[in-house]
């Protein structure tokens, strides 16, 4: 054994790794020697074992290196940690937004740092830019009705597709920038939900790519690998996007939304008695309980029965770091999202997290308890 060999060995036994206040904070010396021996010398096939053990994110912090993978980023939302959050919503475009919003206000578990605005296009807008606009003011009215107006920012997002741009570049606009922003300036990492077209998320990503080192994507898109179809009103609506955020690299976290036995938020349709879960008698608690609920005309009923439900779908996503125990997360290779509308496997591709089968009586229990926090 020659002694690159030998170095390729024992190198990562001199990983330390320890926690630090609320940060989880790994002083990984391996990645800083590592790096260093592979830019001095050929190291042939070790070579490209070293750089690929180190090829993590590493994140320099404040003069401490901060090393986050997919795996430890797993282990971070699993944990009690109060973790900080974007959370970028069409929020007018259906009542679930509103729902998932008020979910993550009222989550000791999470610090809501900023609400931004995604474009749609659908029965409630004449184009994307006046959907974007519609959800920028529907978030006041949630701010409002939570007792929240003033404890975040609140941003503009996108006002089109990055599918209708030429080349498929990045729309430029508020709610990207400010994503950036605080991906720079944080000492922790930001978790970035999206509960509408991905569109400001993945904007954020190809403007400046170094913020896949310290922020998680976790995206309400796509369906269930259990369904032939992947589309759903999320990814339709700007499908270049969903492709480019699958294919980044970012620390992802995907929340189906149609799935068989038990996968997907489809399951996640509250029906009357479930919202008189929502205790209390604050403003957000009968907001939430009995008025969101009837300024939509069509009531929904499914099955033959009578009882009525609504769809609030997107609150599997503040879920993920709030009930990460009630639903079934695993990390795969990350599907390809081909022209046909299907997935595509590969299992040399980067890995992300996938939310399988949901616990639905623990997810709503939950979300109604935040609210009633509220
Ligand atoms: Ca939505």
């Amino acid at each position: 054994m020659d002694k690159t060999s030998i170095i390729a060995i024992i190198i990562p036994f001199f990983t330390i790794k320890y926690k630090c206040f609320d940060d989880i904070i790994f002083l990984n010396f391996p990645c800083f020697f590592g790096m260093l021996l592979t830019d001095v010398c050929e190291f042939g096939i070790i070579k490209e074992t070293v750089v690929f053990y180190y090829a993590a994110p590493i994140i320099f912090k404040k003069g401490r290196m901060l090393f986050m993978n997919i795996y430890e980023v797993l282990e971070d939302i699993k944990s009690d940690r109060k973790k900080k959050i974007i959370l970028d919503s069409d929020t007018y475009n259906e009542m679930d937004d509103q729902y998932a919003i008020a979910y993550a206000l009222g989550c000791d578990k999470i610090d809501v740092i900023g609400l931004t605005a995604a474009p749609f296009k659908n029965g409630r807008s004449t184009s994307f830019a006046d959907g974007m606009e519609k959800s920028y003011g529907e978030i006041f009215r949630v701010l409002d009705v939570t007792n929240k107006t003033g404890t975040c920012e609140v941003l503009r997002g996108a006002d089109d597709s990055i599918s209708r741009q030429p080349g498929f570049a990045p729309v430029d606009n508020p709610a990207s920038r400010y994503i950036i922003k605080m991906a720079k300036e944080s000492d922790e990492i930001i978790y970035v939900l999206g509960t509408g077209m991905c569109t400001n998320i993945t904007s954020a990503i190809l403007l400046d790519p170094s913020i896949k080192e310290n922020i998680c994507v976790i995206w309400l898109g796509t369906n269930a690998r259990n369904v032939r179809d992947v589309g759903e009103f999320n990814l339709n609506q700007d499908y270049r996007a969903g492709q480019l955020l699958l294919n980044s690299g970012v620390p992802l976290v995907i929340v189906p939304c149609y799935g068989e036995d038990g996968h997907g938020t489809v399951h996640l349709n509250a029906y009357g008695h479930d919202l008189q879960g929502i205790k209390g008698d604050s403003r957000a608690c009968v907001f939430f309980r009995e008025t969101l609920p009837f300024e939509f005309e069509e009531e929904s009923t499914e099955g033959g029965t009578e009882e009525w439900f609504r769809v609030i779908w997107d609150i599997g996503a503040p879920a993920v770091l709030s009930v990460p125990e009630a639903m079934d997360l695993s990390i795969i290779p990350a599907p390809v999202l081909t022209e046909e509308r299907v997935f595509a496997y590969d299992d040399t591709r980067h890995k992300i997290i996938v939310a399988g089968v949901l616990d639905r009586a623990k997810v709503l229990a939950d979300t109604f308890a935040c609210i009633g926090n509220l």
